[in-house]
């Protein structure tokens, strides 16, 4: 009689997004911007659904008084499969100027339980600065 090892393994979910990318990284408040990325389930298992939020954030840090810019609605990702995402980000008008960081954030509504939950913010640096017809006002003042 021959035997044959198998290995169970407990099923998981993880969300995470790859290859962040921004096509401007300076703006000015009021334009919109496109972005681009992967969404990836690296577990074992599909996920229900793949939502990514985007948020403006002071920081790399995604935290409450992050800005929601918009999101992108993903349906069932298979166990090792990606979905590509192109959001159209409008950066609020009257934003102060500065440095600023976009979050790519995936299951941003947490309706997806996972193995990581502590990996699914991905981050790309943004310049706001002020519009040119504000400077050129100020200029002439
Ligand atoms: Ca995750
Ligand atoms: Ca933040
Ligand atoms: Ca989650």
């Amino acid at each position: 009689m021959r035997s044959q090892a198998i290995t169970v393994v407990a099923p998981s979910i993880d969300l995470v997004i790859q290859q962040a990318y921004l096509n401007s990284t300076t703006t000015t408040g009021g334009t919109t911007i496109s972005a681009s990325h992967y969404v990836y389930n690296q577990g074992n298992t599909a996920a229900a659904s793949s939502n990514v939020g985007y948020y403006l954030s002071t920081d790399a840090t995604f935290s409450s008084n992050d800005v929601l810019l918009t999101s992108s609605t993903g349906g069932t990702l298979a166990a090792g499969n990606y979905s590509t995402r192109y959001p159209s980000l409008t950066i609020p008008t009257g934003t102060t100027a500065g440095n600023y960081y976009v979050l790519f954030v995936a299951d941003y509504l947490n309706t997806v339980t996972e193995t990581n939950e502590n990996n699914n913010v991905a981050s790309a640096a943004l310049t706001v600065v002020a519009p040119a017809s504000t400077w050129l006002f100020s200029r002439l003042t």
